[in-house]
């Protein structure tokens, strides 16, 4: 039986969280502790390809590996031909222009043209600068970019930027977010027809986690009396169960809710006379 080559990044930002939701999946994917290149999951027909991100689009675009797991960053500055197949919500950053916190004549886009930028991301920044008709001189550094306008190697920088406090420890404040990345699931353009089921089961699996992560199981007690207007409350994946308690003025409900309307739908709740709500996490959620 054929299996299925995914790469994921070896040590960096990704590896846990790549290796975290392999593992949610039932697929073990952590057996690196011999620092292989390549290890093979005994539960899942998937082997796993542990590389620098830089060349993981690469990697997929050949047919090196079937699949891929790297930020959006790292494509699009590859140019590589690649599939996104899935957005995994971890990973998430921004690359933003940023300049020196004393800058006083800073007047929005405008002020980068003629300007010289540092960056790693030349490929993403000429496009930016692009779209938006400035012209300026791109500096490509390796690495470092944060230190550039310090030294005097430029006026400005683009960089990847999360919490932010690279730049502020650096004398830097960042002025325009022009691209927002993520990590995601990529694949090779022509899988072949067994190759696409694996990775169509492994989809599978993610799909139930993400569900599973946005989502809460609720149980709470309710008044019988208020009952149908707690129900409209909690639709649950087909509706909610209501089972009887001793007191035969109560019953008890059960349900799912989504995360991001939680904290609404409890207010709702008590305002009916739900009492004892209890909110626990759900590990796989099969839609
Ligand atoms: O060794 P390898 O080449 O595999 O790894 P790498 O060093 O090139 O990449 P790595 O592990 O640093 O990042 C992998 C991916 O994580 C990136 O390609 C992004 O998609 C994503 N990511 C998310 C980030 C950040 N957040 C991030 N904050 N990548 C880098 N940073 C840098 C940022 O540039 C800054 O210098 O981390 C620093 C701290 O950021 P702040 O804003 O929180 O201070
Ligand atoms: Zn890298």
């Amino acid at each position: 039986m054929e299996r299925l080559k995914i790469a994921i990044q070896k040590s960096g930002r990704l590896s846990d969280k790549s290796v975290e939701l392999f593992e949610k999946a039932g697929i073990s994917a952590s057996n690196n502790s011999s620092r292989l290149l390549l290890a093979s999951a005994s539960d899942f027909p998937i082997d796993i390809l542990y590389l620098r991100d830089d060349d993981i689009p690469q990697c997929v675009a050949d047919g090196v590996a079937d699949a891929g797991i790297v930020g959006e960053n790292v494509i699009w500055e590859s140019g590589k031909q690649v599939e996104t197949v899935e957005k995994l919500g971890f990973g998430k950053c921004r690359l933003s222009l940023a300049i020196p916190r004393d800058t006083t004549e800073y007047n929005g886009l405008q002020w980068f043209n003629g300007r010289k930028i540092a960056t790693t991301y030349p490929v993403i920044l000429r496009k930016v600068l692009n779209d938006n008709n400035i012209q300026a001189d791109i500096h490509v550094i390796s690495g470092s970019v944060e230190i550039c306008p310090a030294i005097g190697l430029a006026d400005a920088i683009f960089d990847i930027v999360s919490t932010g406090s690279t730049l502020l420890s650096n004398g830097l404040v960042e002025k325009e977010k022009m691209v927002y990345s993520e990590a995601v699931l990529i694949k090779n353009e022509s899988l072949d027809a067994e190759k696409q089921q694996i990775l169509d089961k492994l989809l599978f699996r993610i799909h139930a986690i993400k569900a599973a992560k946005s989502n809460k199981y609720i149980l709470l007690n309710a008044p019988k009396k208020n009952l149908d207007n707690i129900i409209r409350l909690l639709p649950g994946m087909k509706s909610p169960s209501v089972l009887p308690l001793a007191d035969s003025d109560w019953v008890s409900v059960h349900s799912v809710v989504q995360e991001s309307e939680f904290w609404e739908i409890i207010d709702k709740l008590q305002a009916e006379g739900a009492q004892g709500i209890l909110v626990v996490p759900i590990e796989k959620m099969i839609l």
